[in-house]
C-alpha cells in the first residue's frame, strides 16, 4: 500500500508572500523546540500521503513524523474551534504491520474538508518548511494561537500504536496543547468522548464507564420490554478481528449481560489481527472468519479491527453462509424507527443514506416496500454522516458495516416529551424510542453499539436471523480491484455511480451493463488503496462475476491497466 491520495492539496510555496504575512504568529509559537521536536519525528525523503476517506493510512514505520504533526494540527484546529479535539491512532481494518491516524472534529464528525488539506500540506512539508506550513494554516484560519487547546487520544491494539500516539502527544505539548490520553479504544469510543466533551456531558460523560453504563441502561430497558422472542435465549457469537473490540466488549459485558450473553472469538490472544477475521474479511470473501465454529442458524457477527463496522451472518440448516450487510441492518433498523414513530402518531421526516455499493434489493425494497426515502452519496462514512444530518431521522450506513442513525435535537425533545406526556401503547412506544436514541453512538459508526441496536430490535420483535434475513433477497454481486498506473484518470459523477474521464469507459461499462438481466456497474478509484474498484450486480452470480471481469477488461485497456490482464474467475 502506498498511503492515500485524492485531489493534491494546494500547499503555500512562496516564502516571501509568507513572512509579510505571518505577524504575531512568530510570536505565539515557540519555533525553537517545534524545530528540535520536530527533528525528532524527522519525516523521510520522498515520503508523499494523502489525508484520504480515513486520514493517513500506510506502514507504520513510515508514520512517525506524521503522527507528530496531526499532534500539531490538532492544537491549532482545538485553538480555532474553541473545543476539544482527537486524535485516533488505527488503521482499522487493514494489515497489523499498517497503521493509521485521524482527528476528529468538535461534534465527534471527521475532520472538515479544508482541514484536510492542511493535513496533507503539514504532512508532506519537508523538515525546513514545517513552520511556514504550521503558521500558514495559522494565518487562513484566524488560529487565535492565545487560545487554549485540549486534545484527546485513543489508539488501537496494533504493536506499533502506542509509541505513535506517544508521538502525537509530543506534537500536543510541543504548541502548549493540554491533553487527555485515553490509551486502548475503539475508534467510535473516542468519537464518542469527543462529542461528549463538547456538548457540556449533555450527550453522556466523556468516560469508558460512562460510555458502557449510558449504553448498556438503554439496552437493558430495551429488552426488558420484549415480551416474545425469536430466539429461546438470547446469545450471539462475536467476532472480534482480534482487535480492540474484543479488549472493550470484554470490559463492558457485564453492564449489559441481563439482556445478551456474548461468546467471543478472535480475541486477539493468539490470531493476528484481522488475518483472516473481521468484518472486511466476512464481506468481502462472503464466508465466516477463521477461528468460529457455527451450528446451524446461530446468530454470529463481525466487527473490524478498530470496531467500527459490523455484518452480521448465519449458517442454514443446508450449510449455506448468508451474510447480513449494512444495508440489511439499515433496513433493520429504518423499518423499526418508523413502525414506532406510526406507533407514537408522530409523522417526522426519516431518510436512509446510501452509497453506489448498496445492493440493488435493498435500495428497491426501502423506497417501495417501505415507503422510505433512500439517498445516494459518495463513498466514505463523512458524505453519509452530513447527509443524514439532513432529516429529523437519517440512517445511514455503507454495504460494509459502517454506519449509525442520528436524530436531531429537535426529535429528540419532542420524543423525550411524549414519553413522559402521552398514554399507555404510545407512551410506551415513544419510551422505547428515547431508549433506542441513547443506545445509538451519534458521533460515528460503532459495531459494539450498532450490535446492542440490532439485539434489542430482534428482541423486541421476536425476529430470528432467518426471519431477518428474508426481507429481501440480495441481488448477486462482486466487486473486484484493477490496477491501473495512475488512478486519477478515471473521475465519476452521480454519486460515483458514472464515469466521466477516460473517454469511452462509461459507454463501455453501459453496453456491457445491457447484456444482463437486473445488472448495474461502476467503477471508481479507491480511497484507501492504489486500485480501481469494480462493482457489478446482476440477477445470478454467474452473470455478475462476467460483467464485473467485462468491466475490469474495460477499465484496464481504456484506463491504463498495469501488470496481467484481469483473468475470469475469483
Ligand atoms: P475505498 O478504498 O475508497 O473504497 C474503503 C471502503 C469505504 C470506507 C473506506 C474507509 C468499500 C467499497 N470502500 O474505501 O466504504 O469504509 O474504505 O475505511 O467498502
Ligand atoms: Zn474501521
Amino acid at each position: 500500500m502506498g498511503g492515500e491520495w485524492g485531489q493534491s492539496a494546494i500547499c503555500p510555496e512562496s516564502a516571501q508572500e509568507w513572512t509579510i504575512q505571518v505577524g504575531q504568529h512568530l510570536l505565539d509559537m515557540d519555533l525553537g523546540a517545534i524545530t528540535k521536536y520536530s527533528a525528532l519525528h524527522a519525516k523521510p525523503n520522498g515520503l508523499i500521503l494523502q489525508y484520504g476517506t480515513a486520514g493517513f493510512r500506510t506502514k507504520a514505520e513510515h508514520l512517525d513524523h506524521v503522527m507528530f504533526r496531526m499532534g500539531l494540527l490538532a492544537v491549532l484546529r482545538s485553538k480555532q474551534t474553541k473545543s476539544t479535539i482527537g486524535v485516533m491512532v488505527t488503521a482499522s481494518h487493514n494489515p497489523e504491520e499498517d497503521n493509521g491516524v485521524k482527528l476528529v472534529d468538535p461534534l465527534g464528525e471527521m475532520l472538515a474538508p479544508s482541514w484536510e488539506e492542511h493535513a496533507t500540506c503539514l504532512a508532506n512539508a519537508e523538515e525546513q518548511d514545517m513552520q511556514r506550513v504550521l503558521i500558514d494554516i495559522s494565518e487562513k484560519e484566524a488560529v487565535n494561537l492565545q487560545q487554549d487547546a485540549f486534545v484527546v487520544i485513543g489508539r488501537d491494539t496494533r504493536p506499533s500504536s502506542e509509541k505513535l500516539s506517544q508521538s502525537v502527544i509530543d506534537g500536543v505539548t510541543v504548541l502548549g496543547g493540554q491533553f487527555h490520553d485515553y490509551g486502548l479504544l475503539t475508534t467510535p469510543q473516542l468519537h464518542y468522548m469527543v462529542y461528549c466533551r463538547n456538548t457540556g456531558g449533555r450527550y453522556g460523560k466523556a468516560t469508558i464507564e460512562g460510555y458502557y453504563q449510558k449504553l448498556s441502561k438503554a439496552f437493558v430497558e430495551l429488552t426488558k420490554q420484549a415480551s416474545c422472542s425469536g430466539d429461546e435465549y438470547r446469545s450471539l457469537k462475536v467476532d472480534c478481528a482480534n482487535g480492540i473490540g474484543a479488549l472493550k466488549l470484554r470490559e463492558m459485558e457485564h453492564y449489559f449481560s441481563q439482556g445478551l450473553s456474548v461468546q467471543l472469538f478472535n480475541d486477539g490472544s493468539k490470531g493476528k489481527l484481522n488475518h483472516l477475521c473481521g468484518a472486511d474479511f466476512v464481506k468481502s470473501h462472503q464466508k465466516p472468519p477463521q477461528g468460529m465454529e457455527i451450528k446451524s442458524n446461530e446468530r454470529c457477527c463481525s466487527f473490524d479491527g478498530d470496531a467500527d463496522r459490523i455484518v452480521y451472518y448465519y449458517h442454514d440448516a443446508d450449510g449455506h453462509f448468508h451474510l447480513i450487510d449494512g444495508d440489511k441492518i439499515a433496513t433493520l433498523i429504518s423499518s423499526f424507527l418508523k413502525e414506532l414513530l406510526v406507533e407514537i402518531g408522530e409523522s417526522l421526516n426519516i431518510g436512509v443514506v446510501q452509497t453506489a455499493y448498496a445492493n440493488g434489493s435493498s435500495t428497491r425494497y426501502l423506497e417501495e416496500v417501505m415507503k422510505v426515502p433512500v439517498y445516494c452519496t459518495k463513498t466514505g462514512v463523512k458524505h453519509l454522516h452530513h447527509k443524514a444530518q439532513e432529516f429529523d431521522i437519517g440512517v445511514y450506513f455503507e454495504a460494509n458495516g459502517h454506519g449509525t442513525a442520528l436524530f436531531s435535537t429537535a426529535v429528540e425533545m419532542k420524543i423525550k416529551q411524549s414519553a413522559e406526556q402521552l398514554e399507555d401503547k404510545k407512551r410506551k412506544a415513544a419510551k422505547m424510542l428515547e431508549n433506542i436514541i441513547d443506545l445509538f453512538n451519534q458521533a460515528a459508526g460503532d459495531a459494539i453499539s450498532d450490535m446492542l441496536v440490532i439485539e434489542a430490535i430482534l428482541a423486541l420483535k421476536g425476529l430470528t436471523v432467518q426471519q431477518w434475513d428474508a426481507l429481501y433477497t440480495d441481488l448477486p454481486n462482486r466487486q473486484l480491484k484493477v490496477q491501473v498506473a495512475d488512478r486519477r484518470v478515471i473521475t465519476t459523477t452521480n454519486a460515483e455511480r458514472q464515469a466521466v474521464t477516460p473517454p469511452g469507459l462509461q459507454e463501455a461499462i453501459n453496453d456491457l451493463v445491457k447484456k444482463y438481466k437486473l445488472s448495474r456497474a461502476f467503477v471508481r478509484p479507491s480511497g484507501t488503496e492504489d486500485v480501481v474498484r469494480v462493482y457489478a450486480e446482476a440477477d445470478s452470480q454467474e452473470s455478475a462475476d462476467h460483467l464485473a471481469h467485462e468491466v475490469s477488461l474495460a477499465v484496464f485497456q481504456l484506463a491504463g491497466g498495469i501488470g496481467e490482464r484481469p483473468q475470469p474467475g475469483f
